[in-house]
């Protein structure tokens, strides 16, 4: 971990004490305790994103071998235009509003066709908010930006705003979530839908397993650093004593549940503390588990839409069926 640390320049150290238990978040130490009292210990993949996590995140998204990026963003510039004249959307509801590139294109189609736009990015660290907010009022002075902060995996409530609305779920962060927790997401995002509205989601989709073993664990190491990291926030958020050298990444594909897992290894017997939650036993070989990053195919995702009170409206992928974008209404029945 030490790299991570070393490689970003002193002003910007304080920033990264900034806490990512803002309210939303105030229940992090339950959390982290149930899911460290499971027999296959579990923490929430939202805790990898502090400032050192956004930017290893960031540092990942431009790895040769992680090509979900580069693909989202390719189809997002070939349909843009198009989901924007044929939706009519005035208001772009980001939904664990991600990178501001991709937003971007959307912002611009949206600026382009000239109906006026609203942006609201929903997420759930207000200083990522309010940096993102920052940046695009500099570059978009026409652009009305209603920042949202929630968790999206809770119920939310959104200000009033103009119509159609566009919900946006890009990055394959739909994958971090089980079936039921992702039906659950989209159940929640129908429900803040009017009939015009459109759901736009990027969904990473299934494909030989060496391939997607390679996108979690590239030769670099960033992904690793990036895994080991979520020990880290757990130190100073929750004041755990993790050691860090004690751990090690694993990526795997299960191939019958159709997702990348993401383990830290314990390379030894050991002993955590976490005030709050008491001594944690981890024998040598024992994961945690930080991440599940479930892989799509069409008919996967119309079950999905089926059970959250959607339908498929359109499909858009790559040549080579890497990343698909999927166009969804409501289903009035
Ligand atoms: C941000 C959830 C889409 O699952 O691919 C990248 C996170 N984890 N490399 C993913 C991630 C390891 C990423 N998502």
């Amino acid at each position: 971990m030490n790299e991570v640390w070393s490689k970003y320049p002193g002003e910007i150290m304080p920033q990264l004490q900034t806490s990512v238990r803002s309210a939303p978040e105030s229940d992090m130490l339950a959390e982290v305790r149930e899911g460290l009292s499971r027999p296959q210990k579990e923490l929430a993949s939202k805790y990898f994103y502090d400032q050192v996590g956004s930017l290893l995140f960031e540092e990942i998204t431009r790895l040769p071998e992680y090509y979900l990026t580069a693909v989202e963003r390719k189809l997002l510039l070939q349909c843009t235009q198009w989901f924007v004249t044929s939706t009519g959307c005035k208001t772009l509801v980001e939904l664990g509003a991600g990178s501001a590139s991709k937003t971007r294109i959307l912002l611009d189609g949206m600026l382009r066709a000239g109906t006026g736009c609203t942006y609201m990015p929903i997420d759930v660290s207000a200083a990522f908010l309010a940096e993102t907010a920052g940046m695009l009022r500099i570059r978009y002075p026409d652009l009305r930006i209603m920042p949202v902060n929630a968790d999206i995996t809770r119920d939310f409530r959104l200000p009033k705003h103009d119509g159609p609305v566009l919900f946006a779920l890009l990055g394959s962060t739909i994958g971090n979530f089980d079936e039921m927790h992702a039906t659950r997401l989209l159940r929640r995002i129908r429900g803040q839908m009017q009939p015009l509205d459109t759901f736009l989601l990027g969904v990473d989709l299934r494909k030989p397993t060496l391939e997607l073993e390679a996108a979690y664990n590239d030769l670099q190491g960033v992904t690793a650093r990036f895994n080991l990291n979520i020990l880290q926030v757990l130190n100073r958020e929750l004041g755990a004593d993790f050691d860090l050298a004690a751990y090690s990444h694993r990526a795997f594909y299960d191939e019958h549940l159709h997702r990348i897992e993401m383990h830290l290894v314990s390379a030894r017997d050991q002993v955590v503390t976490i005030p709050g939650i008491g001594p944690i036993a981890l024998t040598r070989g024992e994961t945690i588990r930080s991440e599940i990053s479930c892989k799509y195919d069409r008919a996967a995702v119309q079950m999905l839409f089926e059970a959250a009170g959607l339908e498929i409206e359109e499909w858009h992928t790559d040549e080579h069926q890497r990343f698909a974008l999927v166009l969804g209404h409501i289903r009035e029945d």
